[in-house]
């Protein structure tokens, strides 16, 4: 089963954007709990599978977050699906999920499955467009994330800035009503700065595309491990 319940730090990998060798190899052994493999767009069983061969050489646990049923790939320590709580079409929150335990199910060990409860949070976002997602105030946002630890009793909220740096107060006010339901926070995360402001209230920051963007930077990131 897994336990998650200590990851601190997390970085995400884009199968559709590209890193060196180099580069992965000081991700995968930079002491970051876990590694997720995930995006929105673009996302091909063959990108999933190169970075999977790339990152398994090594002991950091990998996790899938499944957004693409036709890149889903065994080998993985764990699946993440994401159920998009603000979003106005069904289909974002259940049916693509459905579609792909359907499809799957024979096959999946459910003991390596979890679900997570997204919110997201930037309009810019590209899964905000494609999941038609609605903005949430604060007490929207708090009543998902109570939705999500006494309703649903999913392992993890997920506030989701992708692309931008989020609102530290809104993580804030969330923080006193999940204690079962592990916080997660996401989004635009470039300095160690950032990542240490977040990880004030969140149980576990996401660092992404500063990887992409300032990779030196990025990588500091990690040292929230220590610090927090
Ligand atoms: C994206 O939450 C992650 O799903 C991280 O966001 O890419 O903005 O770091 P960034």
């Amino acid at each position: 089963m897994l336990d998650s319940s200590t990851w601190r730090h997390v970085f995400k990998l884009d199968p559709a954007k590209a890193l060196t060798d180099e580069q992965l190899d000081q991700v995968c052994t930079s002491g970051t709990d876990a590694i997720i493999v995930g995006g929105t767009d673009q996302i091909t069983l063959d990108g999933v599978l190169d970075l999977l061969s790339h990152i398994r050489r090594f002991e950091v646990p990998v996790v899938l977050e499944v957004t693409n049923k036709d890149a889903i790939s065994p080998g993985f320590d764990y699946y993440f699906i994401p159920l998009v709580l603000n979003a106005t079409n069904k289909k974002w929150m259940m049916d693509v999920q459905h579609e792909a335990i359907k499809t799957f199910g024979p096959m999946i060990n459910f003991d390596q499955v979890s679900a997570e409860g997204y919110c997201i949070m930037n309009p810019e976002a590209k899964a905000y467009k494609k999941a038609q997602c609605r903005l949430p105030d604060k007490e929207d946002v708090i009543a998902y994330a109570k939705m999500t630890e006494h309703v649903f009793h999913l392992p993890f909220f997920y506030l989701e800035y992708s692309g931008t740096y989020g609102d530290v107060e809104l993580l804030k006010a969330i923080r006193p009503h999940l204690k079962e339901t592990q916080l997660i926070y996401g989004g635009g995360i470039y300095t160690l700065a950032d990542a240490e402001k977040m990880a004030a209230y969140a149980d576990t920051v996401v660092v992404g595309n500063s990887l992409y963007t300032d990779f030196k930077q990025a990588i500091k990131t990690v040292q929230i491990k220590q610090i927090t």
